[in-house]
């Protein structure tokens, strides 16, 4: 068996993040389902919200406050999604289960402080490919709060020991102020060139590219997990990368 990977695929490679109501695109969907069947040894599958989170999430200002209303259509919506992805999942033969935060994890003040994982660790013994996604979560400062899929890949990769983390962006990779693709960042270099990272969108409430790009250089820093944020709209570009491939920008230790 080979070690952990965790792949999180953006909501906006799945949904249309241009519409006002929650619009799946199900071509991409099933593209990246039959991209994961040629290689999903030990995958943590994680994907984002799109216009299923973002558009509820914001609407009811859920970073804000407590509100029943909006955490119980978020939630929904987020799982209608989830939904999707495993029915693609299963049509291309990969035996994806779904994983949903709300009920297996809690935060403080917007941040993991405790899930519950070790169901994760036996459905991967059992060569299954857990399916979570970001969500609303109970959090025991703020009531709910919003839990991204980068904090959920950073959380879990450290918790599970992951091997490597692949994140499928719409962009090649980390784009620079002149929409160059930065081909290494480290945690030492992530300072400098941290002003000139763009990308993040006007919907999303969990701070688009430069916030995933934090979560994973601390992951370097940390517990020296490798990770590549690259295009998951290429075909081909998913495959590449569960193949070992290294595509897009690479995130990495100093040394
Ligand atoms: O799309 C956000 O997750 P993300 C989750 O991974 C919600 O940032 C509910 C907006």
């Amino acid at each position: 068996m080979t070690g952990i990977t965790v792949l999180k695929i953006g909501g906006s490679i799945i949904t249309d993040r241009s519409s006002h109501i929650p619009k799946a695109l199900p071509d991409q969907i099933n593209r990246i389902a039959e991209e994961i069947a040629g290689s999903y040894d030990n995958l943590i599958l994680v994907h984002g919200a799109g216009s299923f989170g973002h558009i509820f999430a914001k609407q009811f200002r859920l970073t804000e406050r407590f509100d029943t209303r909006g955490l119980i259509k978020t939630h929904c919506s987020v799982k209608k999604l989830n939904n999707m992805m495993i029915n693609a999942l299963s049509s291309a033969g990969v035996p994806g289960v779904p994983v949903h935060p709300f009920g297996n994890c809690l935060l403080e003040n917007g941040r993991i402080n405790e899930m519950f994982t070790s169901h994760i660790k036996v459905m991967l013994d059992q060569e299954l490919v857990p399916v979570l996604h970001g969500d609303v979560v109970m959090d025991t400062v703020k009531g709910i709060d919003i839990l991204s899929g980068d904090q959920i890949i950073s959380y879990i990769a450290d918790k599970l020991g992951a091997d490597k983390i692949g994140v499928g962006s719409n962009t090649e990779g980390v784009l620079d102020d002149l929409g160059i693709t930065i081909p290494a960042i480290t945690p030492d270099t992530f300072d400098k060139i941290r002003m000139y990272i763009t990308g993040s969108s006007n919907t999303d409430v969990t701070g688009g590219m430069l916030g995933k790009v934090q979560e994973l250089v601390e992951l370097a820093d940390t517990v020296n997990i490798e990770s590549w944020i690259f295009n998951a709209a290429t075909p081909g570009n998913i495959r590449k990368f569960l193949e070992g491939i290294s595509i897009g920008t690479h995130i990495r230790t100093d040394t």
